[in-house]
């Protein structure tokens, strides 16, 4: 099985290497245009990941998207997936999401057996992720979507069991998501005692439309940090966030 991308987010959090991904919603780039301004920004700015995916797909470019972005980069393509339907043998990753903090066993191995196969199949490298929605103030489509009530944000001792748990369960990855345009991101209380509490890379993001927010997460722990609907609405944030991740990265090395 592959594990370079995997393995790659392990040894830049061994290294204190902070890395940030861009997450193109299918849904919400419309047209070539658009898609390829973003892809563009990534390159020029050296964003580290491009997730692609949603909670809820509704138009027909995903594959699109995924094509371009191998055609025009070598930034990594990884699949941020809805549901299994979400599948593109072209990308280069997947994160396999269990959703860790809800109840619903559709999201926690139903959705993964109907993907095992068609998975297995295909090329891509499939990273083992605790899936953990945080409450974030606003209703968002996740929480609806994934019928799951979600970890309350004061709660940070159920986040850092939650995320023991999954680790325990040998998932490689945690992903704490306040869910895509989160009225409130997740607390850096929260993100700090997750992050002591598990050795594997953590992912944070929901809700980081500026770049303060996005140095709050990286201070309080976060490995890798997701920001859509931030840059869909001031793709200058991109810039910001990506001068940012430069900026604590090249601190490590002085
Ligand atoms: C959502 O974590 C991602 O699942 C990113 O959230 O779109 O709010 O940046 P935003």
């Amino acid at each position: 099985m592959k594990t370079k991308i995997h393995q790659s987010l392990i040894e830049s959090q061994k290294e204190g290497k902070k890395s940030f991904a861009v997450l193109i919603d299918p849904d919400k780039v419309e047209g070539h245009t658009a898609c390829m301004r973003i892809i563009n920004m990534g390159v020029e700015n050296k964003v580290d990941y491009f997730f692609v995916g949603g909670s809820l797909i509704t138009g027909n470019n995903f594959g699109q998207i995924i094509r371009l972005i191998k055609e025009h980069t070598d930034i990594p393509a990884v699949i941020f997936p809805g549901s299994s339907m979400h599948i593109e043998p072209e990308a280069d990753a997947i994160l396999f999401l269990s959703l860790i903090s809800g109840r619903n066993p559709d999201l926690l191995i139903g959705q993964h057996v109907v993907a095992a196969p068609v998975l297995k199949r295909s090329n891509l490298e499939v990273i083992p992720t605790g899936y953990m929605l945080v409450e974030s103030g606003n209703a968002t489509t996740v929480s609806y979507m994934s019928n799951t009530v979600p970890i309350p944000s004061d709660k940070p001792s159920v986040a850092a069991c939650t995320a023991v748990a999954g680790e325990m369960l040998g998932l490689g990855l945690i992903y704490m998501d306040a869910g895509s345009g989160a009225e409130r991101p997740i607390s850096s209380k929260m993100i700090s005692m997750v992050r002591k509490s598990v050795d594997v890379p953590l992912i944070v993001g929901g809700g980081i439309d500026n770049a303060h927010k996005a140095a709050k997460a990286y201070e309080a722990g976060a490995d890798i940090i997701v920001v859509g609907n931030g840059i869909e609405r001031n793709p200058e944030l991109l810039v910001k966030v990506a001068e940012l991740t430069s900026r604590y990265n090249q601190q490590l090395k002085v």
